[in-house]
């Protein structure tokens, strides 16, 4: 198996022989670099996270910042917030969520 995250660029050297005698040969290196597989998940900085807010917090307000990496590139690599969740508190008292 083959993973861009242990090693993204192989180069082998490659050699063609004819039959003549004595023979001839030639010589080359190919390069071949490894494309990323998004085969990572994103992973938050910690498991879990707990913060406090007063409950005449204006509209808008941060209560928290999370934040997530994910070992893969470009397109695979980029952590998005799923829209549904913006701006939600789960398990608040108003149909699941708290809008803050
Ligand atoms: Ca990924």
């Amino acid at each position: 198996m083959v993973y861009r995250e242990s090693m993204d660029v192989h180069y082998f050297r490659v050699t063609a022989v004819d039959d003549s005698f004595p023979p001839r040969s030639g010589t080359t290196t190919l390069q071949i670099n490894v494309i990323d597989a998004n085969d990572h998940p994103p992973v938050f900085e910690s498991s879990n996270y707990q913060a406090s807010v007063r409950e005449s917090v204006p509209v808008g307000s941060t209560v928290v910042t999370l934040k997530a990496t994910d070992q893969d590139v470009d397109k695979n690599g980029e952590v998005r917030q799923t829209p549904d969740f913006k701006n939600c508190i789960f398990y608040g008292n108003c149909e699941r969520f708290w809008l803050i």
